[in-house]
């Protein structure tokens, strides 16, 4: 077997390994981590918008119940229950604050966003305790407008992606609270009337908010429309209609009982109520559009995390598959350059060495035995009376001895460096090193007799009853130059003719 494994075969073989395995796998590794770092940080910034809707659902907790603490507060000549209510509503904003604050500290918010936040919660607290009046009360409501809307731009939450999700955002951030605040604002000065009687001042300013209510109502309406325009029997859209019929008879009834009334005739815990009733049903679209929006985004991490799992998966597939079709082709072309290889020294009857190999080693072995100092032994033979052979048993048991004369010199050829070729028709050559002459001479006899010994019956062979072969043999010494190849075979040739001449089935040697 022979193998070419020179420098230039290396670094063709490494060329070819960077261009089919290593840019493709590189390539796909740019695209891995474009695509991850985009799908991750879609995903991360709707972490962010989660964060932000949790916090603004927390405030607006807050705020429902400061409302409800300022509606309270402001009813003339409360009762004891009333009084008990202000109390309890206390109480709880003073219980939410204290957990939105300790929440506050596991978001992502920066220090500024974290600061604004838990001042704003600080204010809303002295307030409460000490304050608690309409107007000190209503201005924390026009705060948490602000505070509401920076978390929404802070939790990028702003950013809505599509058109449903825009309109929940506004319900969340402004439109719903806003309209909330209006029904508290109405319910605060109608029940602070004196006399059932408002002031002209009192009456501009609920003639102003009713003008902006108007708007407000047609931006629902319109938002309505949007968001079930292909379902009109879900739950949001019946609360949805719940709060515009609410609003719409309550709008009515401000208009004609409040504004253009001569008396407000309802006492001021059933004005109270109805606006209570409102809120409630307003506070209702809030709950149903938060938790859908939640809903929303929640479901949009999850596809954001499918998708990164699936680019991870395909990302490994592919640098797998390429590792595998490179190795598949690898392995098959080195089989297939092997046989190829070994096809082109082999002579395929014999499966000796054939005399293309030949011209291509005895020079090799030449110069090797010489550096090493060793002996060079070359034997050539010839089968004697071959062509009577073939021409009394035919020429497939010609072909048979042939086969047999090769296993049994292959047979006896022990050491790595020994070779044994078929150098033409019926003859052979043996390379084999380190003996003396009468070593080689023995070792070619006993190559003679084995095959001899093998008992191929030859009738016509004048030397023997069997198959018998004639040798020449020549001992290459390494201290002695001048020889060829060329050289070396003429002399062995003209030994293997002497053989013949002596009468054929011996070993001749030359000097
Ligand atoms: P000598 O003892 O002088 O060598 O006599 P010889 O008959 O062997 O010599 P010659 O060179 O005249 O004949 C060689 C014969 O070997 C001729 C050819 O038919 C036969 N031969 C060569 N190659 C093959 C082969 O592959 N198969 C068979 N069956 N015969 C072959
Ligand atoms: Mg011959
Ligand atoms: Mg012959």
């Amino acid at each position: 077997m022979i193998t070419n494994t020179n420098s230039t075969d290396k670094k063709h073989s490494f060329r070819y390994f960077i261009l089919s395995v290593i840019i493709p796998i590189l390539g796909i590794f740019i695209v891995f981590i474009y695509s991850y770092n985009y799908v991750n940080e879609e995903r991360k910034i709707t972490q962010y918008n989660l964060e932000g809707l949790s916090e603004i659902n927390s405030i607006q907790n807050i705020i429902f119940k400061i409302q409800k603490l300022r509606g309270l507060s402001n009813i003339a000549n409360p009762s004891t229950d009333t009084k008990k209510d202000i109390l309890k509503v206390k109480k709880d904003i003073l219980n939410s604050i204290s957990i939105l604050k300790d929440n506050l500290k596991y978001t992502t918010f920066n220090k500024d966003m974290k600061q604004k936040i838990i001042n704003f919660l600080d204010k809303i607290s002295l307030y409460v305790t000490t304050k608690h009046n309409f107007k000190d009360l209503s201005k924390l409501v026009q705060d948490s407008f602000i505070i509401i809307k920076n978390i929404s731009y802070h939790s990028k939450l702003i950013l809505a992606y599509d058109v449903k999700s825009h309109i929940l955002i506004e319900n969340v951030i402004s439109l719903l609270p806003e309209v909330i605040e209006y029904n508290g604002q109405i319910r605060g000065i109608t029940a602070s009337r004196i006399n059932n009687q408002l002031s002209t001042n009192l009456k501009n300013t609920i003639s102003t908010e009713l003008s902006k209510e108007k708007e407000r109502m047609s931006r629902l309406t319109f938002n309505m429309n949007l968001y079930c325009e292909d379902k009109k029997d879900t739950k949001i859209h019946k609360s949805y209609t719940d709060v515009i019929d609410a609003q719409h008879s309550l709008n009515k009834f401000t208009k004609n009982n409040i504004l253009n009334g001569d008396a407000i005739l309802l006492s001021p815990i059933d004005i109270f109520k109805i606006h209570t009733k409102n809120i409630d049903i307003i506070s209702q679209l809030y709950y149903i559009s938060s938790k859908e929006l939640y809903s929303i985004l929640n479901q949009r991490v999850q596809d954001k995390t499918l998708i990164l799992y699936w680019i991870i998966f395909i990302s490994l597939l592919s640098v797998f598959f390429i590792i595998y079709i490179n190795m598949l082709f690898y392995f098959k072309n080195k089989k297939v350059i092997e046989k190829i290889q070994e096809l082109s020294i082999t002579d395929s009857m014999t499966e000796l060495y054939n005399r293309r190999y030949f011209d291509i080693e005895f020079p090799k072995q030449l110069r090797l035995k010489k550096r090493l100092h060793q002996n060079l032994i070359f034997i050539m033979m010839d089968i004697d009376h071959f062509k009577q052979y073939n021409d009394t048993y035919g020429h497939q048991a010609g072909d048979k001895a042939l086969i047999a004369v090769a296993k049994s010199l292959k047979g006896n050829l022990n050491r790595p460096d020994d070779m044994v070729f078929r150098l033409g028709g019926e003859e052979f050559g043996v390379v084999c090193s380190d003996m003396d002459k009468d070593k080689a001479m023995a070792f070619a006899n006993k190559l003679r007799i084995d095959i001899e010994n093998l008992n191929i019956e030859h009738k016509k062979n004048s030397a023997s009853a069997f198959v018998t072969v004639s040798m020449g043999l020549k001992v290459i010494k390494p201290d002695v130059d001048g020889y060829t190849m060329s050289s070396i075979y003429k002399m062995t040739d003209e030994a293997l003719y002497r053989a013949k001449q002596n009468g054929r089935n011996q070993v001749v040697s030359v000097d």
